[in-house]
């Protein structure tokens, strides 16, 4: 399997590391050919090497855009070694063997990132090199095809142990690389020309072209049946994030790139550090560091220990697991900063399934990697990273593609529009960070959705219905369930020792639901000391009624005012939402009925 390297072809556009890499070859004896520019670099670094002009006997053309396009490269290429035939008319033309190519690309994708001119673009389309690239990796059961810097040790780590030759191995895989770097590099083009053609990328007559390329096998898809499965990046890209711990699945990295989404937005817009709890791609929670009250601390179960690791990111992340701990059960979390030791404290008790963060502390990376027996997922995203304007997905063998939803949502769209009696000078402070939380909210939650906040964190979240009403009455009872959760009857229950806390936690709504079976009822007494006394109707509507100062934002307009009437029974004094139904001025003066201050946005927000 092993072919000696004798001649070598250098032409590379980006020179680093090339004279190391040639160096080593011309110690090895090999002869080296190349191109105008890799030629000087070359001989600068004072390394023999010959001329492809001379060595074709043909010049450099049509300022380069001729230089190896030659039957004496691409035959010494091309030449099958070993078969009579070719060897014949090898010698007949004489055409010599090349053994090895070296080789980059003109920078296409840099020209046209640095806003080159249509002509400059077009004059880095590079035509030589991958002929060379194709004719060399074709070949591969004799020649060795080197597209990258980022191969030259492992090329010379190879040569060294095959005594100056490269292994089968090496050069099926390189083979592969190549013939994805030449497909993402027309697919690259393919796309530009589409945009300079004013498709957007997206759509019309030209053809749009993606080359992937996989990362990594995922376990499964949605369900276990659904296997293969896997993830992969953009070929010139690379993915989001890196796994620091555990084995992610399908939908935990949807929950992840959501999450991440929300809280790099929350943390952008409100300068607080911010955290997400996510479930089934929406969020259960979400929050931004504000400080909790007492009854709040004994409404989270939050400990005298826990009190001295409030840093902003476990206040944070509390909050946004206690919007609703029912749901949060088994959830992907987010958070905006870098994870401490207190953060990961609190979040080590929980039953979730993973985080993602832009880092961690290291005493905070062992807590976590510790969770779940060793598989609790940890992710880092790269706080950088910037995706590609255009986002695409499959279904039913369509390709679908939209410009992302990369609209900043900011205070401007909170104030600008604000159409109740008092105008803008009703919203504090407060309210306007928190129409922008739950804006952002709904911006990563599946549509129809509303989203309530108060003090900085979604204490009702509805998502995935098709009404809008259905969402509000589904997110409105969540708020009541969080608001009661702070009731003194709630906090008075005395649990038996060694029940569990996700068993506290769904005890205590259904002590607030209250509509029990009497089978139900019996097992759940028995998690008492003693049998609780009920929470009544009466006695909830006469807690309910202090509720106040709640915001809701929807992700579109309100088409009727039901779902004001309905939010108005959780304490709604703020509303966010597009606007533009023909039924906007009913639904603006059921506001003003309500003594509640709405904005219109502008922005829809749908999100599948
Ligand atoms: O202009 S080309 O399309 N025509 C060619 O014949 C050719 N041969 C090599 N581009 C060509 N190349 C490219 O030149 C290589 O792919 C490489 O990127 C670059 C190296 O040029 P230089 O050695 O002059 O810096």
């Amino acid at each position: 399997d092993v072919v000696p390297i004798t001649r070598a072809l250098i032409s590379v556009s980006d020179k680093s590391g090339i004279v190391d890499l040639c160096s080593y070859l011309h110690s090895r004896g090999v002869e080296l050919l190349s191109t105008g520019g890799t030629a000087t670099a070359l001989r600068d670094a004072g390394l023999p090497c010959l001329d492809v002009s001379e060595y074709t006997g043909s010049p450099e053309i049509l300022d380069g855009r001729v230089k190896t396009l030659h039957p004496k490269v691409h035959g010494g290429l091309l030449g099958v070694r070993g078969n009579a035939d070719h060897a014949r008319d090898m010698r007949d033309n004489g055409i010599g063997l090349i053994d090895m190519t070296v080789l980059n690309l003109y920078p296409f994708e840099a020209t046209v990132k640095s806003g080159g001119s249509f002509e400059a673009c077009i004059e880095n389309v590079d035509i030589g090199g991958p002929s060379m690239l194709r004719s060399t990796a074709k070949n591969h059961a004799f020649t060795t095809i080197v597209t990258s810097p980022d191969q030259y040790d492992e090329v010379r780590a190879c040569m060294e142990d095959n005594g100056g030759g490269t292994t089968l191995s090496l050069r099926r895989r390189y083979a592969a690389r190549a013939f994805a770097l030449s497909a993402a590099y027309d697919s690259t083009i393919a796309t530009w020309f589409g945009r300079e053609l004013g498709d957007g990328g997206g759509g019309g007559s030209v053809v749009t072209t993606r080359v992937y390329k996989p990362e990594f096998p995922l376990k499964y898809g949605c369900n276990p049946h659904q296997s293969p499965a896997g993830i992969s990046s953009l070929l010139n890209a690379e993915l989001p994030f890196s796994v620091l711990n555990g084995t992610p699945g399908y939908i935990n990295l949807l929950d992840a790139a959501n999450a991440w989404l929300l809280v790099k937005e929350l943390r952008e817009a409100t300068g607080l550090a911010a955290a997400s709890s996510f479930k089934h791609v929406s969020p259960a929670g979400a929050a931004v560091a504000v400080p909790l009250t007492e009854v709040e601390c004994a409404a989270y179960e939050v400990t005298v220990e826990d009190a001295a690791r409030l840093t902003p990111s476990a206040l944070a992340y509390l909050r946004a697991r206690n919007a609703d701990p029912m749901c949060s059960f088994g959830d992907f979390a987010a958070v905006s900063d870098v994870v401490d030791e207190g953060t990961a404290t609190i979040l080590k008790r929980e039953v979730s399934d993973g985080i993602i963060a832009p880092g961690y502390t290291p005493e905070a990376l062992a807590i976590l990697k510790s969770k779940k027996g060793g598989k609790f997922i940890v992710l880092e995203a790269k706080a950088h990273y910037v995706p590609e304007p255009v986002e695409y997905r499959e279904v039913y063998g369509m390709a679908f593609s939209q410009r992302r939803n990369d609209v900043v949502i900011t205070r401007e769209h909170m104030t600008r529009n604000v159409v109740t009696r008092g105008g803008v000078g009703a919203l504090s402070e407060d309210a306007i960070r928190d129409m922008i939380v739950a804006s952002i909210c709904v911006k990563y939650t599946q549509s129809n959705s509303v989203g309530f906040a108060k003090d900085g964190m979604m204490v009702g979240v509805g998502a995935g219905q098709q009404s809008r009403v259905d969402c509000v009455k589904l997110a409105g009872r969540k708020v009541s369930t969080w608001y009661l959760r702070q009731h003194p009857k709630v906090l008075g229950l005395q649990f038996k020792k060694g029940v569990k806390r996700q068993d506290r936690v769904n005890a205590r709504v259904r002590y607030i639901e209250g509509d029990f079976t009497d089978e139900e009822r019996a097992r759940w007494e028995a998690q008492f000391e003693a049998v609780p006394e009920p929470l009544t109707e009466a006695e909830k509507d006469e807690f309910m009624k202090k509720a106040t100062g709640v915001t809701i934002s929807s992700d579109a307009f309100f088409p009727f005012r039901d779902s004001i009437d309905h939010a108005s029974k959780v304490g709604v004094s703020y509303v966010a939402q597009p606007g533009g139904s023909v039924q906007d001025p009913e639904v603006t003066s059921c506001c003003d009925a309500y003594g509640m201050v709405m904005s219109f946005t502008d922005v829809r927000l749908f999100h599948h």
